[in-house]
């Protein structure tokens, strides 16, 4: 057949060289005759190491729970308004998904940049959002435009249901319900939502797992790129 012409990029995460792709050194087959699903492969393509299954499982469980939210939402109704101008499926789907931003689904960074900060400068939940407030920054993974403290978020519930349960430390976590509850006692819409409760999790999964070091932990807080789980996950209900 033809020989694929020199690449002009060296990926340290996926390898098409050999018999088969590999996915950080992990080759299909393997993928699948070990039964791996869809969080073995994001840990594998986006960590670069294969994580323990408790983590793959809360990867997974985020994607399902995020995968769709009605069609109210930012990125639903311009997913739904391109689709009826008669555009094609990739089109209807960038629409919908250029909205998801710090208002929409993409605060989770910010959240686990924030909670992060805050709980590692030991800061007290009144410290944290009274400082967020003079600086007239709205706290990221803190509000909902429907849910209150009376209608918690279902998917909030789950995630720290499965975190209790299967986390060796939920540290993080127990501070963001800690921000929640000062939120709270200031308004009745500030519940900790989606955002929030992924970010502060992934801290604690990212520092509770023993698979990353302080410095890599660091480094995917400073990057950035917890918000691809909702993106991943909010394109397929926004393809349906
Ligand atoms: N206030 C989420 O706002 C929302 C405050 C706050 C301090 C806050 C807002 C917000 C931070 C960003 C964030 C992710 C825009 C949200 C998601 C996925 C989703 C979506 C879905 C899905 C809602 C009323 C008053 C004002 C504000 C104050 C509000 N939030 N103060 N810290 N965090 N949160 N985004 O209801 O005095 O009247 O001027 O930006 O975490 O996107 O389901 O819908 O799956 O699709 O429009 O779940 O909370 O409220 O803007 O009218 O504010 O509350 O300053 O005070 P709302 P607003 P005042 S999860």
């Amino acid at each position: 057949g033809k020989v694929r012409a020199p690449t002009h990029i060296i990926s340290t995460i996926s390898d098409d060289r050999g018999e088969e792709p590999c996915y950080a050194g992990v080759p299909m087959s393997s993928i699948i005759e070990q039964g791996f699903g869809v969080g073995d492969v994001i840990s594998l393509l986006w960590f670069k190491r294969s994580l323990p299954r408790y983590c793959t499982h809360f990867i997974e469980i985020c994607v399902m729970l995020c995968a769709d939210h009605g069609p109210c939402v930012s990125g639903a109704h311009n997913t739904i308004v391109t689709a009826r101008a008669g555009k094609d499926l990739v089109s209807s789907l960038v629409a919908g998904l250029l909205t998801i931003g710090p208002r929409f689904g993409g605060a989770i960074d910010d959240a686990a940049r924030y909670f992060k900060d805050a709980y590692d400068r030991n800061l007290t939940a009144y410290e944290f959002v009274e400082s967020m407030k003079k600086k007239g920054i709205r706290v990221p993974g803190i509000g909902h435009r429907i849910k209150r403290g009376d209608n918690r978020d279902k998917r909030v519930e789950l995630l720290q249901e499965f975190a209790r349960t299967h986390f060796p430390s939920v540290k993080y976590m127990e501070y963001a319900v800690q921000v929640e509850t000062y939120t709270l006692s200031k308004a009745n819409n500030l519940v900790l939502n989606v955002d929030g409760a992924i970010g502060s999790l992934f801290l604690d999964l990212l520092s509770g797992s023993g698979m990353f070091t302080k410095q890599e932990i660091d480094e995917i807080v400073g990057i950035g790129y917890l918000n691809g789980l909702f993106v991943l996950a909010r394109s397929i209900g926004l393809i349906g």
